[in-house]
């Protein structure tokens, strides 16, 4: 659905605020950073590298309180094999973290994609029957252990200890299924991602974790496993689960809602509902791939509030259809404006991040040919020019007075009370693998 329409008030607005000139008509703003701080709401990016050079420098410090690893700190590109570790990209972006004094979100442990020999098997690079090439149970549990570790103990050991750098980690990644067509309000954990047994092909919206962990017939106990590894690590990170397509009202959100609420109910450690926005303004090749309606997120944001969950924008971005022009410009700006003040509205909502710096080099390009112009700048080589919808968002930071700066609802790193597992059994502790001991049956009300 698409909620912006080219009204003719909107264009004659856009019209005049375009022929006065960005500069004119909205003077040097004051940079978002400041705004943003004042607001007390984390502003940032997706950096796709920690060595951009002077200019991205600059503009990503002037105007970003926060950033995070577009792609270097994915489990495929920090790891090639079981315990084999090239930490180069992560540091990279640890060492603009201290030196600009930005805070960094992790991006990601367990994932569909990205994932090197988690994807491939046991037999990772060499050719092999899928059925010779999978993972146990136990294995895939044993992996995730180690990595979860080896990450959270390299970054926590650097340079004395860096784990204050980190301001939250996503740790489970769209586990949630593509449209979650196979929702079933029945089943304990309907319209997940589901796995077909050997398949090898992970682009098609299923997930390796499911099959590895048997996860339909363990009730995608990966995903406790993931958060209580890493609440292990550090009992004060806060940890996230993030997706996408699940911001408005529909099928996938509700089961992302229910993820949630279920994940919370039992006592998992988890802390942040992570919201990707990867939207667009006007007529779209993807279906209701990225539609979004304002009104359904607030009330979807309401009740993952409500949860006593803390909500991260996390990967947005408005991309339209080629060519640009000053008429969907100025629908993207006020796209921008829009969420931008959603999450200002809603005081569990603490980060607000754009995927990426300038649209040249926005992912969109490639993912969805004919279709671009999804971020706050334009330009090229060392111009990076602020769009109508970076003074959009300038406009909501000015204009919405609700949050009062610094604003933080409480999050408790460790849930009060004992973990229970999807079939409502009380855990000795929180489970780390498949062989979780559970001692008794508990109330129904934690198994709701
Ligand atoms: O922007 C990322 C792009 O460079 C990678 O090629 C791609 C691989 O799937 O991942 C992109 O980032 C994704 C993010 O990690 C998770 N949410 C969706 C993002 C866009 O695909």
């Amino acid at each position: 659905m698409r909620i912006l329409k080219n009204t003719a008030g909107a264009a004659a607005l856009a019209s005049s605020i375009l022929a006065a000139g960005f500069g004119v008509a909205e003077a040097q703003p004051t940079d978002l950073k400041t705004l943003a701080i004042a607001r007390g709401i984390d502003v940032g990016l997706a950096l796709s590298s920690s060595s951009g050079g002077a200019a991205v420098d600059t503009v990503v410090t002037r105007n970003f309180t926060g950033f995070v690893p577009e792609n270097a700190t994915k489990w495929g590109n920090i790891s090639s094999a079981p315990g084999v570790y090239s930490w180069t990209g992560t540091d990279g972006m640890l060492d603009f973290a201290q030196k600009y004094g930005m805070k960094m979100r992790f991006h990601t442990f367990v994932w569909h994609q990205q994932s090197s020999y988690i994807a491939n098997g046991h037999t990772n690079g060499v050719a092999q029957p899928p059925e010779a090439n999978k993972y146990t149970r136990a294995e895939a549990f044993t992996h995730m252990r180690n990595h979860i570790g080896a990450v959270m103990g390299h970054i926590k050991g650097r340079n004395g200890g860096q784990m204050h750098l980190i301001s939250e980690w996503d740790v489970v990644n769209e586990a949630a299924a593509r449209d979650s067509g196979n929702d079933d309000s029945q089943n304990l954990y309907g319209g997940m991602r589901r796995s077909t047994g050997n398949s090898v092909n992970l682009d098609s919206g299923l997930s390796r974790w499911t099959g590895y962990t048997q996860g339909e017939t363990n009730d995608f106990d990966y995903i406790d496993s993931a958060f209580a590894i890493a609440h292990r690590n550090d009992t004060t990170a806060r940890l996230v689960y993030n997706d996408y397509d699940a911001e408005s009202l529909g099928k996938k959100s509700n089961t992302v809602y229910n993820l949630m609420a279920k994940l919370k109910n039992r006592k998992i450690p988890v802390h942040v509902l992570g919201m990707q926005c990867h939207w667009y303004i006007g007529p779209s090749n993807t279906g209701s791939s990225g539609a979004w309606d304002p009104q359904q997120i607030v009330t979807n944001m309401n009740r993952i509030a409500a949860l006593g969950l803390d909500i991260s924008i996390t990967e947005l971005d408005i991309r339209f259809q080629n060519p640009s022009d000053s008429t969907k410009l100025y629908q993207q700006r006020q796209a921008y404006e829009t969420i931008m003040s959603i999450c200002l509205n809603q005081p569990r909502c603490k980060k607000f991040y754009v995927w990426g710096l300038r649209d040249g080099s926005s992912w969109i390009n490639s993912r969805f040919p004919g279709y671009g112009n999804p971020l706050l700048f334009s330009g090229s080589g060392s111009t990076y020019t602020p769009k109508p919808a970076y003074y959009g968002l300038i406009a909501s930071l000015q204009t919405t007075s609700v949050r009062a700066p610094g604003a933080r609802g409480a999050v408790r790193f460790t849930p009060a009370g004992p973990a229970y597992d999807i079939r409502g059994r009380q855990m000795k502790s929180l489970p780390a693998g498949p062989s979780s001991l559970v001692r008794k049956t508990v109330p129904a009300k934690a198994a709701r």
